[in-house]
């Protein structure tokens, strides 16, 4: 590969590309961009369980640094090998802190999660990576859209940055669901089923205090932790909440932030659950659409001041370890 096949902060630091350029090499596979700020596609690896220590630590890196990537024609994965391949980058979740599955290891999604979020930030110890397999895929639509929270926090002008880093955001997964509610209300496969998934999604309410600002724990850099789950900020009254939260949504959603992917069979995605949100788009018709998720435990937000992440309600730790990664070369904030 060459160099410039990197992010664009890499690419203009020799040494850090050079960097990643080696460990891609040692691990055998190639990254190519697919987007100028988040995605990239990787090419010379089967997903599996017996991948080398090499190809995993390229995997973990491009991940890193490109926030969310996606392998084409992994038709021979199963559950079960998706669930290997998700052990090489270490302890994995449970389904989810409230919804179950039948082996308590995939959770099978058939409604597009759209709505823009990071996933369960509702919790302390926020996922650090999920892994995407689609499995039932529509004839049109269904693609799913994932923005960088970390270009959203760099492009701030001075004085919003001086905001952020200072603000504080309670999560709690009792937030707004009218729209995923009517996005399913228009499908007949999970007409019907919205009630009680948002019954089930509810059943333990869990309350975290968030800074709005963390530092990505390999990257060292910057992000702006929101998405759906927020409630309020601390210390605001709704309505400047309200207005607060919107402003700063549409930084993190502003299309050249984000990079859509559009499945086939045979596709996986992983993103960075501390450096993106996503959105899965209803636009599918009445088809059914399928994707199996995987999911990595994750760490405490810590913001600018080394602040740690506070819970107010709710009990995580049946959910997820908390998983504390090491730093990675070529970053300039590392
Ligand atoms: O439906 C989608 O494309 C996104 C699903 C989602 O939000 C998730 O897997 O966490
Ligand atoms: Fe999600």
């Amino acid at each position: 590969m060459t160099i410039l096949d990197v992010r664009p902060d890499l690419d203009t630091n020799i040494a850090a590309a050079e960097i990643a350029a080696d460990i891609y090499a040692a691990g055998g596979i190639t990254v190519h961009k697919h987007g100028q700020h988040i995605g990239a596609v990787i090419d010379g690896v089967a997903l599996s369980g017996d991948i080398s220590d090499e190809t995993a630590y390229a995997i973990q890196y491009a991940l890193a640094a490109h926030r969310v990537i996606f392998f084409r024609g992994q038709h021979h994965l199963t559950d079960e090998i998706q669930y290997a391949f998700g052990g090489r980058f270490g302890s994995q979740t449970t389904t989810h802190p409230t919804l179950r599955s039948d082996d308590n290891k995939t959770l099978v999604l058939e409604g597009a999660a759209s709505s823009w979020h990071t996933d369960v930030t509702f919790i302390d110890r926020i996922p650090k990576a999920s892994i995407l397999r689609a499995v039932t895929v529509p004839p049109y639509g269904g693609a799913t859209t994932w923005a960088s929270t970390i270009a959203a926090y760099d492009q701030l002008p001075a004085p919003l940055k001086a905001l952020v880093e200072n603000l504080w955001a309670v999560h709690s997964n009792a937030y707004d669901y009218t729209e995923v509610l009517s996005a399913r209300q228009g499908n007949p496969n999970l007409a019907g089923k919205g009630q009680n998934y948002v019954n089930e999604f509810t059943r333990t309410v869990f309350e975290t205090e968030h800074p709005v600002v963390r530092i990505h724990p390999e990257t060292g850099e910057k992000s702006l932790l929101l998405g759906h789950f927020v409630k309020e900020f601390i210390g605001l009254k709704p309505a400047e909440s309200a207005a607060l939260f919107q402003l700063l949504q549409n930084r993190v959603t502003k299309l050249e932030n984000t990079t859509r992917w559009a499945w086939q069979l045979g596709d996986v995605a992983i993103w960075d659950n501390r450096s993106t949100q996503h959105y899965g788009i209803s636009d599918y018709g009445d088809s059914p659409r399928k994707i199996h998720r995987t999911t990595l435990a994750g760490d405490v937000p810590v913001n600018v001041n080394g602040e740690s992440s506070r819970i107010r309600t709710g009990d995580a730790s049946h959910f997820s370890v908390i998983d504390q990664p090491a730093r990675l070369p070529g970053f300039a904030a590392n």
